[in-house]
């Protein structure tokens, strides 16, 4: 059993939270058809952030899309995030960007955006953490904690690497990487501020369900030994 206890953490929690707050299920759009629709019926479900990563589709294809996303998002009072590009998240003035590793820098994306934006960084040990916090990121992506389709995965550091880093970062953690409703549950109680998700949420033929039920994870007693 991981040795950190969510519940005990929140109890005690000095976690430096940003405003909006970044935390509970946070969903990751995918590449296949009819993405809007299916976001929306993911919204009513319960998201707290959704992340537009649309790394394959044309400026214009991105800047339609992202319009209609962020104003769904706007309606259901959800975080709106955009990965990776910068120009794109001022084009579509949104709430912040999630930077990878090799996206830039935490600053540049600050100055790029102005004051109050939201910027995340995804990370994979505790030293790619560390540093995402002292160069003044909001909240680190932290993962992968399960193998995926979704991605090609070169670190799996999994809920023991979660809990290993939880008491040394103050920022929120979203956990990334496989995280589906029978497994949320570990990674919340590893420490995790919010879950990322793809396919266990965009895939499902109940999206709002999927949603929901992560969600609920957040706020009720774990099961697990
Ligand atoms: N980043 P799913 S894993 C976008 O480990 C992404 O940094 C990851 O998709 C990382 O919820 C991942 O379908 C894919 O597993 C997450």
């Amino acid at each position: 059993m991981d040795d950190c206890s969510k519940r005990f953490r929140l109890v005690i929690n000095n976690t430096a939270q940003v405003f909006p707050p970044v935390g509970g299920v946070y969903l990751i759009t995918d590449q296949d058809d009819n993405l809007v629709e299916r976001v929306r019926i993911a919204l009513r479900g319960g998201v707290a952030v959704l992340q537009y990563r649309a790394k394959e589709k044309s400026h214009e294809t991105r800047l339609e899309e992202g319009r209609e996303l962020k104003q769904l998002c706007k309606r259901f009072g959800v975080t709106f995030i955009v990965n990776d590009d910068i120009r794109l998240a001022r084009e579509l003035d949104a709430d912040g960007v999630h930077l990878g590793q090799d996206d830039g820098g935490i600053a540049e994306a600050r100055e790029l955006l102005g004051p109050g934006k939201i910027v995340g960084k995804s990370t994979h040990n505790l030293d790619e953490a560390l540093q995402a916090e002292q160069e003044g990121a909001d909240y680190i992506g932290f993962g992968a904690m399960y193998p995926t389709d979704s991605k090609v995965i070169t670190h799996m550091p999994g809920t023991s690497g979660l809990c290993a880093i939880r008491d040394r970062i103050k920022l929120p953690v979203v956990a990334i990487g496989g995280i589906t409703t029978s497994n949320a549950c570990r990674v919340i109680d590893a420490g995790a501020d919010a879950v990322a998700v793809i396919s266990s949420v965009l895939s499902s033929p109940r999206p709002d369900i999927a949603a929901a039920e992560l969600k609920l994870l957040f706020n009720r007693t774990c099961p697990y030994p």
